[in-house]
């Protein structure tokens, strides 16, 4: 099945920012819709669009044989945008959090000449546009009270993952030997692998009249698949192309509980772990290349070259082992775009 095409996408987008640049709820100037369409264009439609694409994809996938209406595409074009809208939110603060610099190979937006903190209030913008969005193209389907319902789930369960992300940087300051495997592994189920991989999937099951309640082992296959994405997330923030990945590493500075050094600790002998609790979470260069000199001394690339291949091959049967060849296919094609990814 062909896969749906960015410009189409796109086209969607344009729909629903001129939509939300005249919402009667508001009374805008000239400058503050500038202001929205600016900010809009800065932060929503820069990215992969992955996650907005599975949407469309997955549901084609799950409507196999039948021929989409229009109004169909547009619809499950329009869930794909409220998910990049939510990406989109989550960024603007996590780079706020994170202390980064550059996000889809420009600055972070509370980083350009006069955002600064009003980036905050642009995110809070950016999660009210969605059940706006949802609103308008929605409020008569049946299942529009569970779609509201999922953002909110996945958004509560984000923002928690978000939240052990960050306070468990606390207690690596006091002991490195507090970044195992399984919090390492909480940590990314929470926030990234719920709203990036079984928000597009749920998405697509409700608007073709099913839900993920009779589906619970897509729902942890997606999860699986979700955690294997954020590792590759860990790696590339050290050993990714900054000009590819679109954004510059800041894990080993933020002291974060990375799958690297995860994997670092289990293999370190004494002298090696004293360069890392010496190094690690320290905002000055010079111990980043302590740190990042130690990961190539013991050969983190190829312990992930491994892991990325074992996952891999897991996953795929894993998923071969549904009964149903639709979701068979919607989980492939996932699994297709990314593995041995770059960016
Ligand atoms: C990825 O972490 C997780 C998110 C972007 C979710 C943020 C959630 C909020 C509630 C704000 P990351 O920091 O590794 O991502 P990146 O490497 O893209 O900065
Ligand atoms: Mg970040
Ligand atoms: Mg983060
Ligand atoms: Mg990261």
């Amino acid at each position: 099945m062909a896969s749906s095409t960015k410009s189409d996408f796109l086209k969607v987008y344009s729909v629903l920012k001129s939509e939300l640049l005249q919402d009667p709820s508001f009374e805008f100037t000239d400058h503050s819709r500038q202001w929205v369409d600016r900010m809009l264009d800065y932060n929503v439609p820069g990215g992969k669009l992955n996650r907005g694409l599975s949407v469309i994809d997955s549901y084609k996938s799950l409507k196999q044989g039948e021929e989409l209406s229009e109004d169909e595409v547009f619809l499950a074009s329009v869930l794909g945008w409220c998910i990049e809208w939510l990406q989109a939110y989550f960024l603007v603060l996590d780079d706020i959090m994170d202390n980064s610099h550059t996000r889809r190979g420009q600055l972070c937006w509370f980083r350009v000449e006069n955002v600064g903190t009003i980036a905050v209030n642009d995110a809070l913008l950016l999660r009210n546009h969605i059940p706006r969005i949802l609103k308008s193209h929605f409020r008569d389907k049946h299942y529009y009270v569970d779609l509201l319902d999922i953002f909110n789930e996945i958004e509560f369960q984000t923002a928690s993952g978000q939240m052990i992300d960050l306070i468990t940087t606390l207690e690596g300051q006091k002991d490195l030997s507090n970044y195992t495997l399984p919090v390492h592994r909480r940590i990314v189920q929470y926030k990234t692998a719920y709203y990036s991989f079984y928000l597009p999937v749920a998405c697509a099951l409700l608007m073709a009249g099913g839900n993920m309640g009779n589906h619970t082992n897509v729902k942890s296959l997606l999860i699986e698949m979700g955690t294997y994405f954020q590792v590759q997330d860990d790696y590339l923030d050290c050993f990714g192309d900054p000009k590819v990945i679109g954004k510059i590493g800041t894990d080993i500075a933020d002291n974060k509980c990375s799958w690297l050094v995860v994997q670092s600790l289990q293999l370190a002998n004494e002298d090696q772990k004293k360069v890392l609790v010496e190094n690690y979470g320290k905002a000055d260069q010079a111990c980043v290349e302590k740190v990042k000199a130690l990961y190539i001394e013991l050969d983190l690339q190829e312990v992930f070259a491994l892991y990325e291949r074992n996952s891999y091959e897991k996953l795929l049967s894993s998923i071969e082992s549904n009964p149903n060849k639709a979701v068979q296919a919607v989980l492939k094609s996932f699994l297709g775009k990314i593995y041995k990814r770059q960016n």
